[in-house]
């Protein structure tokens, strides 16, 4: 990458604010200059990822492909400005010119094309494929509207549309002439000729697939690679078919396929784009795939598997699986079993979740809706899997039912994805241990050889080099910047565990980050909040299991604690939360309003005089997180044991020098591991003891209410409306005594109630506290997703 003084820099500067914005720097505003400093990012990018397509092409090298239906990737500039070595000018020429290059940056609006950790984990990862150097691109959707933004109108959340592209989006390059046209429904026949099956396909609807490329810089290393995400048009010409009224509502409905993020699941027809969603992606990122091997490798269609990847984020992208079958056979003339031995040598699925509700499953009708010939296809597969297994596993020929791919028909998404993947792997090593264990144990049992653990990582460029500059110095300072491109070389900072100077240092890094969050606290929600209270932190979804509920139940006793005793003494806590809730789901938008609710009982009353606080930011996102995460000194991880596959942000907030309070589910298990149990606050039922009571029963809620005076009071104060002048939450309520509390809230609260007790005496003890911040942030280095990608790597893309 060109390297600029600063002089040369400012001048580019100059020239690009004239062209781009016919303005003279003295006359910019911030957004002028985020949109000048933008392209001439871009052009570098350019420049970069031609040469590295070239010397792709050139070397013929096995490439992966990432397919995901999301891709959540907050803003890019900070990040292309570290890795393109840019930043340090860009600061400084800013500066010179008065502005704070914060403010610049942060025109930028993020890119949301994703719920959550998983959507994150798929940005995380583009970011180390590229730095690290291999010849790996993503493919998804551009949506026009990505996550909704999340307004809170009297504690309860409103959606709004997130309207990301309302001007240009500056990292993407539209390329019309690598459209790919992906046909939908119609009917399908077939013929024999020479005792080959020619199939037919009739009346189908045409899709164009128009892909905007955004260039993927790796960290100092002149590599550019790509994120492809597709957007749907009508084809030139094409003329609404009958069913539609006119051509306006025919392009509508088109349109409307890469329209937003998670259509509406909770009515068939969001179901069902949703649907044409996933085969859109897949269709269109195969048919280029193929194209590609066919114009770059001199090889012949059989070797397509030594040359490509395709590693599927969850079963979202498990279509591709059929779609690559339909092409070999149908298109390039390959027999089945050709056919089949390419596919299953090309696909790997990562799973992200146990839930038996998030496990996805598809109606035969909808399917063939979308597409009869695949439809056909897994039927085939799955009459070919259930005979084979059926023939050759005899210990498992009482098993075909729970393995057959489909039943009442309805098509068992991840059954598909195992069966046509060389390759499954959960996200943390006790969650892959339950896949096979638990979730998919016949299938563990029929090809033990595929189930392999990766546990997740994110990338320490972005969450801890671009959100935390002063960490970041601090460290340098220390150890050296070998730990940039080596992060597990972090470790090095144990050396100061006992280094009281260094310590202190560490802590006012902290303090200092403390004081950016409190004011973007107090500009977001009118709060005020005391810098010197303990940051206590739980942002994410909002899910039961995740269990934002418990956290505000301790809140609650706490509250309760201190109007039986106001003059008890506490150490002031502020306890933060960040949660979108589905838009369908209920019961997550009762615990936001609750939240709310208690948030303001606390701050006004006048007897809790300060000691704790209730925050809740309002649309937490990508943006927020990078203010959030290096603020925070408590880190809440405390789904019900089992339940997180893994957890990202518990990696996050561990590399920013946070402690985890948290059970032991997913990756909390690895940070466990890693910091030694005086260097975490572990509570709660154990996976084991959380599965053996789901499959034996044995705990009744309701037993706890009535024994526990604490939970008691809590949960009457739900049905009384004591916590919100007057208002209530009989949902929540019946939802645990009734229901018999499936998340073991009440099971785990009095061991969490005294781990904070525990968390709050440790915290007193400032150079102890200190100590635990900084072996967190020692051992964190495993939790880069350079780690986590060097292994997919090796083990599975067999890119080394
Ligand atoms: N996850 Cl299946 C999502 O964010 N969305 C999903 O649809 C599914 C999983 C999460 C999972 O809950 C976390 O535990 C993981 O850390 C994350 O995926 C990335 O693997």
């Amino acid at each position: 990458m060109k390297t600029f003084t600063k002089e040369e820099f400012r001048e580019l500067l100059d020239k690009k604010v004239r062209d781009k914005r016919t303005k003279t720097l003295e006359e910019t505003t911030d957004k002028d200059l985020f949109y000048a400093i933008a392209s001439i990012i871009k052009d570098a990018i350019n420049e970069a990822s031609i040469d590295t397509k070239q010397r792709y092409i050139h070397d013929k090298k096995r490439q992966v492909s990432y397919l995901s239906m999301e891709f959540l990737i907050g803003r890019l500039i900070e990040s292309n400005l570290i890795n393109t070595g840019f930043k340090k000018v860009c600061d400084e020429v800013l500066m010179d010119l008065g502005r704070q290059p914060r403010e610049v940056y942060g025109e930028e609006q993020d890119a949301g094309l994703g719920n959550g950790g998983l959507g994150r984990l798929a940005a995380c990862f583009l970011d180390s494929i590229a730095s690290l150097g291999y010849a790996g691109h993503g493919f998804g959707i551009r949506y026009r509207y990505g996550l909704f933004e999340q307004r809170i109108v009297s504690g309860s959340q409103i959606e709004l549309p997130d309207n990301w592209l309302r001007e240009v989006y500056p990292w993407e390059t539209r390329k019309t002439d690598e459209a790919i046209e992906v046909k939908f429904g119609g009917e399908v026949d077939f013929t024999v000729e020479d005792d080959q099956y020619i199939f037919h396909y009739r009346d189908q609807e045409v899709v164009l697939a128009v892909p905007y490329d955004v260039g993927i810089a790796g960290y100092e290393n002149d590599v550019v690679n790509t994120l492809r995400l597709w957007s749907a048009e009508v084809p030139e010409n094409a003329i609404s078919p009958d069913q539609h009224k006119n051509q306006l509502e025919y392009m509508q409905s088109v349109e409307k396929i890469s329209g937003f993020l998670y259509p509406d699941d909770s009515t068939e027809e969001g179901r069902f784009l949703r649907l044409k969603q996933q085969y859109f992606l897949v269709s269109s990122t195969i048919q280029t795939l193929i194209r590609r091997f066919k114009t770059q490798y001199d090889m012949s269609i059989e070797h397509f598997h030594e040359k490509n990847v395709i590693q599927i984020n969850d079963t979202h992208p498990t279509f591709g699986i059929p779609e690559l079958m339909r092409i070999l056979m149908d298109e390039e003339g390959l027999s089945w079993d050709e056919a089949w031995t390419i596919t299953t040598h090309t696909f790997a699925y990562t799973n992200h979740t146990i839930m038996q509700e998030a496990l996805e499953k598809w109606p035969v009708d909808m399917v063939k809706r979308v597409s009869p010939r695949i439809y056909m296809i897994i039927h085939e597969i799955n009459e070919r899997f259930c005979q084979e297994v059926y023939l050759h596993h005899e210990e498992l020929r009482d098993r075909i039912s729970e393995l057959s791919v489909i039943s009442n028909d309805v098509i068992h998404m991840s059954k598909l994805a195992i069966v046509g993947s060389y390759s499954v792997n959960g996200v943390a090593a006790l969650h892959s241990d339950i896949i096979k264990n638990y979730t998919f144990h016949d299938f563990y049992r029929l090809t033990p050889e595929k189930f392999n653990n990766k546990t997740n990582g994110i990338t320490h460029r972005r969450w801890l080099m671009g959100a935390n500059p002063g960490l970041t110095e601090l460290i340098t300072d220390a150890i050296g910047d070998h730990w940039i491109k080596s992060p597990v070389e972090l470790n090095q900072l144990l050396r100061y565990q006992n280094d009281q100077d260094f310590l202190e240092r560490l802590a006012e890094v902290k303090l200092q980050n403390k004081k950016v969050l409190q004011d973007v606290i107090y500009k977001k929600t009118g709060i005020e909040v005391n810098e010197h209270s303990i940051f206590d932190v739980q942002v994410k979804r909002l899910h039961e299991y995740k269990r934002q509920l418990l956290n505000i139940f301790h809140v609650i006793h706490l509250y309760n604690e201190i109007k039986r005793n106001p003059k008890l003494k506490m150490v002031p806590q502020t306890f933060i939360f960040g949660a979108k809730a589905a838009p369908s789901y209920h019961l997550a938008k009762e615990i936001i309003r609750l939240i709310h609710l208690v948030g303001n009982l606390v701050n006004e009353d006048k007897d809790v005089a300060g000691r704790i606080k209730v925050v809740f930011l309002e649309n937490y996102n990508v943006t927020l997180a990078e203010y959030i995460m290096p603020a925070a000194e408590i880190s809440e991880q405390i789904s019900t044991a089992s339940m997180e596959a893994s957890g990202t942000g518990n990696m996050k907030m561990m590399m920013n020098g946070a402690v985890t309070l948290g059970t032991m589910d997913g990756a909390n298990v690895e940070i466990a591991e890693l910091v030694g149990k005086e260097n975490i606050l572990i509570f709660g039922l154990s996976s084991e003891e959380v599965i053996r009571y789901q499959k034996e029963g044995g705990y009744q809620a309701n037993d706890l209410y009535r024994t526990d005076d604490r939970l008691k009071s809590i949960l009457d104060g739900l049905k009384d409306g004591r916590y919100a002048k007057g208002e209530t939450f009989s949902d929540i309520y019946y939802r645990i005594l009734k229901n018999d509390d499936p998340y073991f809230i009440l099971k785990d609260f009095t061991s969490y109630l005294e781990t904070h007790i525990k968390a709050v005496t440790l915290y007193e003890d400032s150079q102890t506290w200190n100590k635990m911040s900084l072996v967190n942030i020692a051992q964190s280095g495993k939790f880069s997703s350079d780690r986590t990608i060097n292994e997919y790597a090796t083990d599975i893309w067999k890119l080394i």
